[in-house]
């Protein structure tokens, strides 16, 4: 793990929804960064090193020029964005923003993170899946759905945080078995999103 002098070091695994939600933000709003790759599953999280960066022990964490760190994707993304259009100007609409990141920090990432971990990286037979797993899962594609049935974006009427950290796991759903066919709005908002933010199709 490096400890260099760039304006933002984003401490990151590339295969979180949650670190690569940083980079989104980051990469959109052209600011430079380091990124220092720290493996979940190699445990770097849990090194001596890292827990003095985090006590938390998870990743994303930034170093920000000051040389003060800051953890939680949405606290980083709020942060890295203050003043951009990311963040709607109308109150109401910043705090249906603020609604949507709430809720995907209790209701969803829980569910389609863990779902996918289990399934694409631990390899947990679907025998041993919690059902009540899957069913978060659908319920959290089901309420984005019915949200984005009439809807581009989820708050108001643009881009705004709420659609980078709803889409980092989101366009992951294949990889927990779940098919957005049976979301299509959702599925579309995907790919408009992937668009927006200039990143490849995740597949599925
Ligand atoms: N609520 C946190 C969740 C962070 C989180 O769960 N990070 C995972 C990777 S996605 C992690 O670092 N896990 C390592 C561990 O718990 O040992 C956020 O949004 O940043």
């Amino acid at each position: 793990m490096s400890l260099d002098n760039a304006a933002l070091t984003i401490f990151g695994d590339s295969i979180s929804g949650n670190c690569l939600k940083v980079k989104f933000t980051a990469d959109l709003l052209g600011l430079p960064y380091d990124w220092v790759e720290i493996s979940v599953l190699a445990k770097e999280t849990r090194t001596a090193e890292f827990l003095g960066l985090n006590p938390a022990g998870q990743v994303p964490v930034v170093r920000l020029a000051d040389s003060s760190v800051l953890a939680q994707s949405n606290a980083i993304i709020l942060h890295l964005a203050e003043g951009s259009n990311l963040i709607p100007a109308s109150a109401y609409d910043r705090a249906l923003m603020y609604q949507w990141l709430f809720w995907e920090q209790y209701s969803h990432e829980p569910a389609i993170a863990v779902l996918r971990f289990q399934r694409l990286y631990l390899q947990t037979p679907d025998s041993e899946i919690a059902p009540a797993l899957i069913e978060k899962s659908e319920k959290a594609l089901t309420l984005m759905q019915n949200h984005l049935a009439a809807r581009e974006y989820f708050a108001g009427d643009a881009l705004t945080l709420a659609d980078i950290a709803l889409v980092a796991y989101t366009r992951f759903a294949h990889d927990a078995k779940l098919d957005l066919a049976r979301w299509p709005a959702v599925k579309a908002w995907v790919r408009r999103i992937e668009n927006d933010l200039n990143i490849e199709h995740a597949g599925g």
